[in-house]
């Protein structure tokens, strides 16, 4: 007798295969509509490069989604078809190089024009400088909160320096801070360090990206901006908000056990706003 009929793990029963071709084909249909119609996304994008990364999200959620129900109805299809009926035996099949070549060179071609896509939305984004005239801030980030730092009137951050950090004295206009400002350079007497990035609005800003200890994540959903701040380097980034508001920063890199509670606030204020706040926050030394 042969040993493929013996076998319950041969094939599939009949009743039961149907059932998980229906059942694949609904999760297919479930999952695709869930995505297509739910309010899950992201927040409104306030900055000017919103619209490129949303369409690029768009772009490749469509092009996954439909790889995505093909594929099941494939999957389904075949439990279906070949389901075991009576007692047919497995077919034993060498393969079809033909069919295998074109799967694979679809799907290469998929990922390299999703590829391609994104690479010119990045250069758009990030291959070129911030305009000279862009508002300075520097954002560390440590665990676990951030820091950020205004230049001041001499439009110069002051040297500072790792030996010198204090987190027990955070008050404003504190030095050496928590950022271990050098109080003998005078070009960081007048810095500002908030809790919060204010901004004005329709003004290109540059943020300097730094960390303190461990790797950081600068998130701010709203800004359709993610980068990592790594401790040692610099990262420059630049984005213009064109929207007033309040919107929240996370850090996105699970970076210690209280990494759920950094966070922050983004505030973009008119220009009259930003500089009536700029004057409040200069620190009396
Ligand atoms: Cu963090």
């Amino acid at each position: 007798m042969n040993s493929a009929i013996r076998n319950p793990h041969s094939a599939l029963r009949n009743p039961m295969s149907r059932f998980l071709a229906i059942v694949i084909w609904l999760i297919a249909i479930i999952t695709i509509g869930f995505i297509a119609w739910s309010k899950w996304w992201l927040p409104e994008g306030i900055s000017a490069h919103s619209g490129w990364i949303d369409g690029q999200l768009r772009f490749t959620f469509i092009v996954i989604g439909i790889g995505f129900f093909l594929t099941q109805a494939l999957l389904g299809y075949a439990i279906w078809r070949y389901r075991r009926v009576g007692n047919d035996n497995a077919v034993f099949s060498r393969g079809n190089s033909r069919l295998e070549v074109i799967w694979t060179v679809v799907i290469a071609i998929v990922f390299i024009v999703l590829a391609i896509t994104g690479q010119r939305v990045w250069a758009k984004l990030q291959l070129n400088q911030s305009p000279p005239d862009a508002v300075q801030i520097e954002v560390t980030g440590q665990q676990f909160a951030w820091n950020f730092r205004y230049p001041g009137q001499d439009g110069r951050f002051g040297q500072t320096d790792p030996g010198l950090y204090n987190d027990a004295d955070n008050s404003l206009g504190a030095r050496p801070g928590p950022l271990g400002i050098d109080p003998r350079d005078p070009a960081g007497k007048d810095d500002i360090v908030t809790g919060s990035l204010v901004i004005p609005v329709n003004r290109p800003i540059n943020l300097t990206l730094r960390a303190k200890d461990v790797t950081h994540d600068f998130f701010v959903p709203a800004l359709r901006l993610k980068y990592d701040a790594v401790p040692g380097m610099k990262i420059n980034i630049h984005f213009t908000a064109l929207k007033e508001g309040r919107y929240e920063i996370a850090c996105a890199e699970l970076c210690g056990q209280l990494h759920h509670q950094m966070r922050a606030i983004l505030e973009v204020k008119s220009q009259v706003d930003y500089e009536e706040w700029l004057r409040t926050k200069i620190p009396k030394i």
